[in-house]
Formats: structure tokens, sequence, C-alpha cells
């Protein structure tokens, strides 16, 4: 499998579409350098501040401090764990953020709100690394690309502790379709004694358990709404975790199977290795497919520092630093330049870079309207609430 067919595989499908946690810019470790020298970051007239609110675990250690020393741009780097978080702060206006990073799902809503400002695409040249493919998918829900830079794409699946599910289940053997593991009540009441963790987002759970019990995953009808909470209020008591810290969840032993991303599972599965666990973790390919997200750098309606966005985001898209990103995250690019720099053992990951043929079987991003996310939000309280 090319490492580039994903990017095609994406192009196949139909993009339609506050947990503030301070963080300090990472410490200084700076990416190795680049092979050809790149362009220095343009000078503007802005203060030199740049506020950026982005998902956690998701930018190489030393990106933001080389970013810092080159530009002479101080960086606040902020954190958000949901798209619903960053959708509250950016409708209540006024964020203070520059740089947002939505899902596209809520990326389209937000261009149609007006909570984002078109790109000023003379300051970001490195737009031209970008695949051509991925572009074409984007304007599903950017129209001419004017608002949406990707960052990573991935899919939320079921992660595992293999060596513990496979001796919590016993003589059990593990399920054909992976997500029985944390759907159906057989497999969750033996996986609940080493630890079940979902994502703690009704916009990560509600579509997956639509797609489980043979509903779109994006579904307006109530009546499946409904129907999600009836399957999910079976296997309520086995829940351990709804978690907004699962690489640590299943690095650290809490979960033994999750509802995750699929680059955090791997991150975790990395730890593991580095700490010298015995145990295996592993991001798994459910046979009836995972939920395809694609999260992209925007601008803020009332940025502050739009000059120095564009800086970043240029930066950004050189390939050196798109390549560390999928290095380092474990989540693919969609920078076409980057992907000669791609580690092989990260491009033959078939759990990162999927292939064409999984990749069919995908549940693709699409957009919901307020009423279909109020009734995920509905189903999913009333869910975790265990009513
Ligand atoms: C965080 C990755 C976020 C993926 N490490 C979900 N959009």
């Amino acid at each position: 499998m090319n490492k580039y067919l994903w990017s095609f595989a994406l192009s196949a499908v139909v993009l339609a579409g506050c947990g503030k946690k301070e963080e300090p810019p990472a410490p200084v470790a700076a990416p190795a350098p680049a092979a050809s020298a790149p362009a220095a970051v343009a000078v503007n007239s802005e203060e030199k501040i740049l506020n950026i609110y982005n998902w956690p675990d998701y930018v190489p250690e030393g990106m933001i401090a080389a970013f810092e020393k080159e530009s002479g741009i101080k960086v606040n780097y902020d954190t958000f764990e949901t798209n619903e978080a960053l959708h509250a702060k950016l409708v209540a206006g006024n964020s203070g953020y520059d740089i947002v990073v939505p899902g596209t799902v809520f990326a389209k809503p937000q261009i149609e709100g007006g909570l984002l400002q078109p790109l000023d695409k003379s300051k970001i040249p490195n737009l031209a690394n970008l695949d051509p493919a991925i572009m074409t998918v984007l304007a599903k829900a950017d129209p001419d690309n004017k608002h949406l830079v990707p960052w990573a794409w991935g899919f939320t699946t079921v992660g595992i502790n293999k060596t513990k599910v496979e001796k919590a289940l016993g003589k059990m053997p593990m399920p054909e379709n992976a997500w029985d593991l944390v759907f159906k009540p057989e497999y969750t009441s033996k996986l609940k004694s080493c630890g079940i963790a979902y994502l703690d987002s009704p916009t990560e759970i509600i579509p997956v358990a639509l797609h489980y019990i043979g509903k779109d995953a994006y579904s307006n009808d109530p009546a499946d709404y409904k129907a999600a909470n009836e399957m999910l209020s079976k296997v309520r008591k086995d829940v351990r975790l709804f978690s907004s810290t699962m690489i640590d969840d299943i690095a650290g032993g809490k979960a033994c199977v999750a509802i995750g991303w699929s680059g955090d599972v791997n991150i975790a599965a990395g730890r593991a290795k580095e700490n010298k666990s015995k145990d295996v973790i592993e991001a798994l390919l459910p046979s009836t497919g995972a939920l395809i997200f694609a999260d992209t750098m925007a601008v803020t309606k009332d940025a502050k520092h739009p000059n120095n966005a564009a800086a970043f985001i240029d930066f950004y898209l050189r390939a050196e630093n798109a390549a560390l990103m999928s290095n380092e995250m474990n989540y693919p690019t969609g920078n076409k330049a980057a992907m000669d720099k791609i580690k092989p053992e990260i491009a033959g990951n078939k759990t990162i870079f999927v292939e064409s043929d999984y990749f069919a079987k995908m549940i693709p991003p699409s957009s919901f309207t307020n009423e279909a996310r109020e009734a995920m939000a509905n189903a999913y309280n009333s869910f975790k609430k265990g009513k």
C-alpha cells in the first residue's frame, strides 16, 4: 500500500461538513534542521504574540519553541479536548485565540456562522505544499478553500491493551467486529474488570454508536438517537471512564479497552514500548469501519494577530514540520511535500496510514444540523448520567 493512497482514498469520501488548559510552550528540543533552508518567517507590524488553541498531544515537542526562536513571536499555546468545547468558545466570541483547530464537522457551521475569517493566502506560500486531493475534499466544508488548512486527520476507533483484554476475556475469542468490545454486553461485562474508557464527547461517541446499530452516523432522525441511547444504556454500568486523558489512561493501565483516536492509541502503544511494558497496545480496525475526522487550522473572526497566524500556518506547512507531526504524533498529514519525509515505520503502520480497502469501509466526516447536534448531546448526556 503506498503512502499516498490515503489521500486519494480520502478524496473518495464526502466531507460536508472549556476545558482550557494552560500549557506553556513546549520545552526547547528543536526539530532536526531542514534539508533545504526554509524561508525566514515574514516580518509584520503586529505585536509579537500569537494565541493558538489546539487539541492536546498534537504538536511535536520543540516545534512551537522553534517557531518562537525564528520569528520572535511569543506563542501562547492552549489546548481543548472536544470540538464542543472549542465551538462554545467561538460562539461566545472574544476567545482571544488567533488560530483554532476544529474538526471539519464543526468547521463547516463555524464558517457559515462567520466565526472564522478567510485566510490571507498571499502570506502563506507554503499552501502550495498541500495535497490538492485533500484540498478538494476540504472544499466540501470550505468552498474554495478560503478558511481551512489541514493539521492532521485520523479516526475514532477501538484501542486495546491486547494482553489485558485477552486475559479478561478468558476463553471467549476476540469478536470479529471490534466495536463489540465496547458496545456488546457479552464483552463489556468481562472487560469492565480491566477498564473500559470512552472519549468524553457526544460527537465522538454517538456517531459510532449509531453506526454500530446500523443507522446513519450523522442521522437527523430523533428515533435513531433514542435507539442509540437504548443500546448504550445496556453497557453503561460497564464503562469505567469518560476520558479526556486517553493516552495516559491506556498507557498507564486505567483502561484496557477504549473508544479513542487512532494516533493517540498509537502514542500510548509507543509509550508502553518505551516503558518496556510487556503489554501490547493496539489501535484496531473494526470490520464495520471507524469514524474519520479531519482537523484544520483556521483564523478566528476576531483574531488580533492574523499576520502572526499566517506566519505560523506557513511555518507548519513546511514539509519538514508537517512530517515531524506525522512522525511524532502518529497522525497522517495533508501535506504532500512531507510524504517522503515520513518514517517508514509510520508510513507502513496500517492504523495510521490505512489501506484503501479498509478506507472504503470507514465512516466519512459529514455535517449535522443544530438539531442533530442537540440530539447527540441529549442522547450522550442521558447515557452518561445512566438515565
Ligand atoms: C489529539 C488528536 C485529536 C483528534 N491528540 C481528534 N480530533
